[in-house]
């Protein structure tokens, strides 16, 4: 059966460009049982997802079904993206972050567009699905765990959110089918400077055992589940050699859980000679589990950056309302241990948690500052739901949103208040931009760092064009467009 695996066009995210790796990983299963499949990414694509509907169509050979993933801000543009699969007489299903949250939602009355929902990783769900379309079955009878439904006014949600054991058993995802070339660099400090970068993704293990409460855990899952270190291999041998990858991105939630199967797994590329590709962990290191032999490791093994989230300079804030079973010397000593292996560093930090002052906000600007990472991502805190910030507001604060839209991490305006007496939004909001300045611009070695950079005299034309628009006037009156600025990238932290 034809079946397109889709991602919509981000309207809040639109910096950085990543494959979305869930899609890859349905379309492989699916390709193995038989089926002809597409990943159209409205981020990368050219042309609108009905141009290619239209052209199946012309050639009598129509797709049948549309799978959308969504993480919560793409909610919206997942349904508007369902109403066109619907037009086109598609069964449409629903599957990511969001439906994993809240699966029953977009079955609801005001979405007819919306034929199924799924919950929970859906490799052994998605066969079981299609392979009952294409057999005239309905899916609805099979009792396929994950899938949610309607039945008659009612909507029926699959108790199981199945999260698969043995990772090693499934195929490496469908990597060929993305189109490489249109996806931006990984590197935040070079984002989208090589047009001949062909940037993939790895998954080497799923799940995370810690509880921090700005993470959505039900996506995650509290089990850590670890792939073979011949397995990755595998996978990594084929980016390498046969897909000619020029930058790999490690993104698991916790990928040196074990620190013997992370040194293991760089020992590893070291002997097959796959390091000569740079890497990098997008966002998943944790502090708590690293030495210095594992960075020097690592940096033989071919890495090239690590980000470490540190979230906040506050001890009692990071014990008591991150929950982040670390310590700030455990941050500490990984800077200090990554710095001397040679590798560049990256640290997130989260403005604006409930119960956050003054004086915590200063010991995270503080905490910044001493770590010196290359990086700096400064990040307001935003309550997705899934998440345990997300319930504590729920009962003692208001969420501001009016749309699951507005909780991205895009823009500058705080997401929530908390009713506590202390909680005060608008200084969250004066402390987040004081820790851009005095990170970013009040330092002159930043300041030299960003004038030697190679993207500031590439982006130099465009710059001055913006201003002389902004400043001296134009037909068209447009405020300056803000450059994609690496440092304010957005990244969920580890
Ligand atoms: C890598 C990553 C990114 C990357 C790349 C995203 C991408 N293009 O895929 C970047 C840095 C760009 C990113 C950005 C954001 N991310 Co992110 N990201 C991740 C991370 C760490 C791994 C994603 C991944 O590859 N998972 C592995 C694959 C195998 O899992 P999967 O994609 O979920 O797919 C499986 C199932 O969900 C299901 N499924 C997925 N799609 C579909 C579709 C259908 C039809 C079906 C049936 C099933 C199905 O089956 C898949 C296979 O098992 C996750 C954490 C996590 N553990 O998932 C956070 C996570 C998804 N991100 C999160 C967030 C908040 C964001 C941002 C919204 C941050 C922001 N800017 O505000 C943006 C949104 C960007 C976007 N376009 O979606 C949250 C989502 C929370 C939520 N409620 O939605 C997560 C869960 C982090 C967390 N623990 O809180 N992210
Ligand atoms: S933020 Fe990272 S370390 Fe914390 S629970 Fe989520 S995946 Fe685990």
């Amino acid at each position: 059966m034809r079946v397109i695996l889709a991602s919509p066009e981000s309207k809040v995210w639109s910096s950085r460009k990543h494959i979305p790796l869930g899609l890859g990983y349905l379309a492989a299963v699916l390709r193995e049982a038989g089926h002809d499949v597409m990943i159209y990414d409205a981020s990368i694509e050219d042309y609108p997802i009905e141009t290619y509907l239209d052209q199946a169509e012309a050639e009598g050979k129509p797709y049948k079904v549309l799978g959308i993933t969504a993480a919560t801000p793409l909610i919206e543009d997942a349904w508007d993206m369902a109403k066109i699969g619907k037009k086109y007489g598609m069964t449409t299903i629903l599957g990511g972050p969001h439906l994993t949250i809240m699966p029953a939602e977009s079955l609801g009355p005001d979405h007819p567009e919306v034929d199924y929902t799924f919950k929970g990783e859906a490799e052994e769900g998605i066969v079981a699905f299609v392979d009952a379309l294409e057999q005239g079955k309905r899916p609805e009878d099979l009792g396929i765990p994950g899938l949610n439904f309607r039945v008659g006014d009612d909507i029926y949600v699959s108790p199981e959110s199945p999260m698969i054991q043995d990772l090693d058993a499934l195929p490496f995802p469908a990597h060929d089918l993305f189109k490489i070339d249109k996806y931006t660099n990984l590197q935040p400090l070079t984002d989208g400077l090589d047009p001949h970068a062909r940037s993939f993704t790895i998954l080497t293990s799923r799940g995370c055992p810690y509880q921090c409460t700005f993470c959505s855990k039900p996506v995650t899952g509290n089990t850590w589940r670890g792939r073979s270190v011949e397995n990755v291999i595998a996978e990594w041998r084929w980016l390498v050699k046969d897909l000619h990858a020029t930058e790999i991105g490690v993104t698991d939630d916790i990928w040196n859980l074990k620190l013997p199967r992370a040194k293991n797994l760089c020992r590893e590329l070291v002997r097959e000679g796959l390091n000569t590709v740079p890497w990098v962990t997008v966002h998943g290191m944790k502090v708590n589990h690293t030495d210095p032999e594992l960075f020097h490791l690592m940096k033989a093994a071919g890495a090239k950056r690590v980000g470490f989230g540190v979230e906040n300079g506050d001890p009692w804030m990071l014990k008591n309302v991150i929950r982040k079973g670390q310590t700030i010397d455990q941050v500490r000593n990984a800077f200090k241990w990554a710095k001397a292996a040679g590798l560049q560093t990256m640290g997130f930090f989260i403005f604006g948690m409930p119960r956050e002052t003054e004086e915590s906000m200063e010991k995270t600007i503080q905490l910044a500052l001493e770590l010196d990472p290359d990086l700096a991502n400064f990040m307001l805190a935003a309550p997705f739901p899934g998440t345990a910030m997300w319930d504590l507001i729920q009962s003692e604060g208001h969420v501001f949103a009016s749309t699951w839209r507005d909780l991205a991490i895009h823009d500058e305006k705080p997401r929530f208040t908390i009713y506590d007496g202390d909680y005060d939004p608008d200084l969250v909001i004066r402390k987040w931009r004081e820790a851009y300045r005095r990170f970013y611009l009040y330092r002159p070695k930043r300041v030299w760092e960003k004038v030697s950079n190679k993207r500031f005299w590439l982006e130099l034309p465009t710059t001055l064009a913006t201003a002389k628009r902004f400043f001296i006037g134009d037909k068209v009156q447009t405020p300056p467009a803000t450059a994609p600025d690496a440092s304010h990238s957005p990244q969920p932290a580890s």
